[in-house]
């Protein structure tokens, strides 16, 4: 049978470094369903619907990745979308911590479904939705870290004055 996996993050925005981990998984999952969920510690710079519209762009006519949004806990929207795994990124080993303890909430939240972490590209390693912003935020150039449009919007994002 297919192997779906869910790959969930805020996304504020998509980076390189993200794209990245979606086509590693595409080597391991047949399907990879990318999920915008709600973080309670961020306040996103992009609404939902910006976030979820960069993701589709970036992302393209892929058939085999579907982007969606989602409220209340990753596990239930895991389940309900028939994934096998949930998909998460590493970078260095301070991500390690942060990962360790949601993976192992997860799984005591729904024992049917495996964390897998992919190691990014070591060209990604050091790249963040956080770093990002900031770069952006006082007028560095963010090429080669996130697709063209993605730095786009976040220029008019900071010169319409609105952060
Ligand atoms: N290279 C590789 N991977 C990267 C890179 C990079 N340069 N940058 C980021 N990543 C990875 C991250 O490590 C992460 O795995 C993923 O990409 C997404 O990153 P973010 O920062 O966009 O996502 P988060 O950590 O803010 O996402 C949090 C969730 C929305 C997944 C989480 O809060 C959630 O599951 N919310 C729903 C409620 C719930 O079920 N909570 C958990 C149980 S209590």
């Amino acid at each position: 049978p297919e192997k779906v996996a869910v790959y969930p993050g805020t996304f504020d925005p998509l980076t390189n470094g993200h794209l990245d981990v979606i086509r590693r998984g595409l080597r391991l999952f047949d399907r990879v369903i990318v999920g915008v969920g709600e973080n309670p510690v961020k306040r996103p710079l992009f609404t939902l619907e910006e976030r979820l519209d960069m993701i589709r762009e970036a992302v393209g006519a892929d058939p085999r990745v579907e982007v969606d949004s989602f409220g209340g806990l990753l596990v239930d929207f895991a389940r309900e979308r028939g994934a096998v795994a949930i998909l998460r990124g590493l970078r260095a080993v301070s991500d390690f911590e942060y990962e360790l303890q949601r993976a192992l909430m997860n799984r005591k939240l729904d024992r049917g479904i495996e964390t897998v972490f992919l190691m990014t590209g070591f060209r990604w390693i050091y790249i963040s939705s956080t770093i990002v912003k900031e770069a952006a935020r006082f007028g560095g150039s963010l090429e080669g870290l996130v697709p063209p449009f993605v730095e786009t919007r976040l220029r008019a994002k900071y010169q319409g004055g609105g952060a």
